[in-house]
């Protein structure tokens, strides 16, 4: 950046993101992942990324963001709240969407606002290099995030901001322009362990560390519409259609949540659950008009209707047993 100096371009672009309705914003200083990596390599030496093949690919990307973008300088790293004030209404034969999915898909929200603030970078500085992610590529969020003072890294394994709690999304700029750089935020969990205690599956295998294997988001969400659910899994769905927030629920840090000012997280239809039977006899017509631009059109009709299926095969077995 030429003509301006480092520290006023470091503010003018963290302002910028904040207009732009993203709730926190820092940079990092782009360096290698080093001690990140080596927790990296061994939660996939332990098999705990389950079928997510992609997570054995592209490590360099993710130890080097240069790899992605050569020359990268800077990280730039927003939070984009998701939390709207609404609860998952409590009805029988229904099944919980997870909070991230009530509104519109963030994959179609978040990119074009990231792209705004990558402009407005090129604007300053017409040699920049830039490119945005969300959930979209070889990259570690969440390091990064913690890396760029946006907030730590949970016992639940999800980032937490002291002045919003966790429910948001996390977007990333990778550019070669030099800003001035944040610090990295220190743990705020103490010796809180609510969320390794409520999970339904045990999935959070040690403070920090999931087991992919085990988390109800992978089994409702990433795997294939005939893939069958392991046992334990069906037995422990606790009312969960699509995705769980109960790590999240029960963490302290939430009751800090502030409502998103992006009206697309509203939930569409007033929906935060769904009638398993109406789920179980939806039409592919009903559902890609209804879920179109949605986080569930992911798990495809027959992947929703695998879940809804488990989740009634169970609630009838817990009703008989009482
Ligand atoms: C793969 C993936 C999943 C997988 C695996 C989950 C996981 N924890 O990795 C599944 C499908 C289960 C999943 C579920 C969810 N996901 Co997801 N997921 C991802 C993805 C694509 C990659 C994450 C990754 O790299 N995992 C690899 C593991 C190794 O990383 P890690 O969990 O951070 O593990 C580190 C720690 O274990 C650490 N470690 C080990 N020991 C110790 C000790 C200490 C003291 C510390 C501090 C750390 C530490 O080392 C590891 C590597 O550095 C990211 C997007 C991205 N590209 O980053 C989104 C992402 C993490 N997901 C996200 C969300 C919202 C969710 C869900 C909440 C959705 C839902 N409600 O259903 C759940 C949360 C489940 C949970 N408790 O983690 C958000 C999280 C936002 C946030 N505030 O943190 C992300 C960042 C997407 C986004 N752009 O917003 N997800
Ligand atoms: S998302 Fe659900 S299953 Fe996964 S770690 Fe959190 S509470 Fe456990
Ligand atoms: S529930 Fe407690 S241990 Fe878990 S992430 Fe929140 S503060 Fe940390």
């Amino acid at each position: 950046m030429k003509h301006s100096p480092k520290s006023q371009n470091t503010h003018h672009i963290k302002q910028f993101a904040l207009d732009a309705g993203f709730s926190l914003v820092g940079i990092a200083q782009a360096v290698l992942l080093n001690d990140e990596m080596q927790n990296f390599s061994e939660w996939l030496r332990q098999g705990f990324h389950a079928g997510l093949g992609y997570m054995e690919r592209n490590d360099d990307k993710r130890l080097d963001v240069g790899a992605i973008l050569p020359g990268t300088r800077s990280v730039v790293v927003v939070a984009q709240n998701y939390y709207t004030p609404h609860h998952h209404k409590d009805s029988a034969h229904h099944g919980k969407i997870s909070r991230y999915a009530w509104g519109d898909d963030y994959h179609d929200v978040i990119p074009a606002k990231l792209e705004r603030i990558a402009d407005e970078i090129k604007r300053l500085d017409p040699e920049a290099a830039t490119k945005v992610y969300t959930d979209t590529g070889a990259i570690l969020e969440k390091q990064w995030a913690v890396r760029a003072g946006i907030g730590w890294q949970g016992k639940h394994s999800n980032i937490i901001s002291r002045e919003i709690g966790s429910w948001f999304f996390i977007g990333i700029i990778l550019t070669t322009a030099e800003f001035d750089y944040d610090s990295p935020m220190p743990d705020y969990c103490g010796t809180c362990n609510a969320c390794q205690q409520a999970c339904p599956t045990s999935a959070i295998v040690q403070p920090y560390v999931v087991d992919a294997r085990k988390c109800l988001p992978y089994w409702t969400i990433e795997t294939k519409p005939d893939k069958d659910f392991p046992p334990e899994v069906v037995q422990n769905l606790d009312g969960w259609l699509f995705g769980c927030d109960t790590c999240q629920d029960v963490c302290p840090w939430n009751r800090f949540q502030k409502e998103s000012s992006e009206d697309r997280f509203q939930p569409r239809f007033e929906e935060t659950t769904l009638n398993l039977n109406v789920v179980k006899q939806m039409t592919p017509e009903e559902f890609s008009t209804r879920f179109r631009k949605s986080p569930l059109k992911r798990s495809k009709l027959a992947g929703l209707q695998r879940n809804a299926s488990a989740l009634d095969k169970q609630q009838k077995a817990d009703e008989n047993d009482e």
